[in-house]
């Protein structure tokens, strides 16, 4: 008996590729948002509130045979304190280190101040740059055009995208963009991975993200929140205990609220997120401690996952 001898070389394996892509903007653009929307779940977290995003977050998106890692930066102003200074820094970092960076600009808001000098100073970035002008829903189309006519007069642009990362209107043909635009190579992390980011830190996020929507003016930017312990137990649940520093006793008080409403209220939202995040019960224990001056503490720097600025 003749075998078939099959002389011709197999097919290539398609050739795969990934990169690195920086979001940046002004604080509140929707870079939070639109990462969660590209990547499919929730990797970071987003309020109505400034300066939410502090650290970089990466998330990861297939397209194809394409691996996007998308970084999720803290937004850009002209920062005052020291924890602003370390975040503005870290963005820029961020945007300096990806094959891409995307600046992402509220459409409603327009080229504001912090959209201006975000622009001059994107030419410094050597990498590819792109526009994605978000909240498309909130504006009239006629106004868009103006817009992205008067932002590629300041920058080189290779794209302009028009986009709701709310809707989700305008994601998918981002993504089918990025993937045809990152460089060929090896993925850099497991197909089915959406983070790299410890579920201890996602599990921090999101406790501070339900403070900031329950808590107002000051007392946000004055709170950090970090996980410091993770159980699992053995009848499946897991037991997390985080605690809350803020600067100032009076400003404890505010966090516990009367009776312990507040704090109540941020651990119920919180706990119920991550049950549903984990797929799994959750008992979480939240402490509020004063911890003053903790903006000028390089360990709490470290737990957040940013540079300790020297001044
Ligand atoms: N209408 C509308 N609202 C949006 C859209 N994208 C984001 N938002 C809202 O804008 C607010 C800020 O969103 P974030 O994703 O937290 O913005 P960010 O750029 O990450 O903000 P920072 O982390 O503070 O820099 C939230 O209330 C979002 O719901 C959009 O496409 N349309
Ligand atoms: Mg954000």
């Amino acid at each position: 008996m003749v075998e078939d001898v099959d002389t011709e070389a197999a097919p290539p394996a398609p050739a795969t590729r990934c990169g690195f892509i920086a979001l940046i903007g002004a604080p509140n653009a929707g870079k939070s948002t639109l990462i969660n929307a590209l990547v499919g779940s929730k990797v970071a977290i987003v309020t109505p509130k400034v300066q939410t995003t502090r650290a970089l977050i990466r998330g990861i998106a297939m397209e194809g045979e394409a691996q996007l890692v998308f970084i999720d930066t803290p937004g850009i102003f002209a920062p005052k304190r020291r924890l602003d200074r370390a975040m503005v820094k870290t963005a820029w970092g961020g945007a300096h280190d990806a094959d891409i960076a995307a600046l992402l600009v509220d459409a409603k808001r327009g080229l504001d101040d912090d959209t201006l000098a975000i622009l001059e100073k994107l030419s410094e970035v050597r990498q590819p740059k792109v526009l994605i002008l978000n909240k498309v829903d909130l504006v009239e189309k006629a106004s868009l055009l103006a817009l992205a006519q008067a932002a590629n007069a300041r920058a080189k642009l290779e794209a302009i995208f028009m986009i709701s990362a709310l809707s989700g209107d305008g994601v998918a043909d981002l993504r089918t963009w990025f993937a045809g635009h990152v460089p060929a190579g090896p993925w850099h992390y497991p197909a089915d991975e959406v983070s790299d980011a410890p579920m201890r830190h996602l599990a921090a996020e999101v406790t501070r993200e339900k403070l900031f929507l329950k808590l107002h003016q000051e007392l946000p930017y004055q709170s950090t929140v970090e996980t410091d312990i993770w159980t699992e137990r053995k009848d499946g649940s897991v037991r997390i205990e985080q605690t809350i520093y803020v600067e100032r006793e009076s400003q404890r008080k505010i966090v516990l609220g009367k009776g312990g409403q507040s704090i109540k209220a941020i651990g119920a939202a919180s706990r119920r997120e991550l049950t549903e995040i984990m797929e799994k019960p959750v008992h979480l224990f939240l402490f509020v401690k004063v911890r003053e001056g903790w903006g000028n503490d390089p360990e709490r720097y470290r737990q957040m996952g940013l540079e300790f600025p020297k001044e």
